[in-house]
């Protein structure tokens, strides 16, 4: 099944948007595989955003997710790539439409409390800097066969 990378920021953090959050992957019917708090540093947040480096906002962007910290997660379903960017909202929150997570809790195109993989190429990227095999879990929920 396919996973992808998610990540509540900092912002979201602070803001006591994780439940909120999570709550919302969770009756879409994605399945949490992986989950974790952490304070990113400074070479963690360059990794991340390496294809961003040298843009004008990539050092607001490094000051910004390294400032507190955030919830990694790995989420697991049918296009999950997809789904979890498309629950996201545009990555401008003016343009996010109401009932995505941006649209619904952002302002700002720099404090815009959420991540999402862009591709499952980027998902297998991003999971490996976060998470070892051995802390994604894998397993089988009664629930699958009501939601596929
Ligand atoms: P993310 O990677 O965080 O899920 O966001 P995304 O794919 O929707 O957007 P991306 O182009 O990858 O940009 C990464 C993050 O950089 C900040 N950003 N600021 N000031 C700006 O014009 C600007 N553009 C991008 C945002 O926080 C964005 O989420
Ligand atoms: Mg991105």
């Amino acid at each position: 099944m396919e996973r992808t990378y998610v990540m509540i920021k900092p912002d979201g953090v602070q803001r006591n948007l994780i439940g909120e959050i999570i709550t919302r992957f969770e009756r879409k019917g994605l399945k949490i595989v992986g989950l974790k708090m952490l304070q990113m540093d400074r070479a963690m947040a360059e990794k991340h955003y390496a294809e961003h480096t040298g843009k004008p906002f990539f050092e607001g962007l490094v000051s910004y997710i390294t400032s507190g910290p955030v919830v990694a997660m790995v989420l697991e379903g049918k296009d999950v790539v997809a789904t979890a960017r498309a629950m996201n909202g545009a990555t401008n929150p003016a343009n996010a439409g109401p009932g995505t997570i941006r649209g619904d809790y952002a302002i700002e195109v720099g404090r815009n409390v959420i991540h999402a993989s862009d591709s499952i190429d980027s998902a297998n990227r991003e999971i490996a800097i976060y998470f070892t095999e051995s802390e994604l879990c894998e397993y089988k929920k009664v629930l699958d066969d009501w939601i596929y």
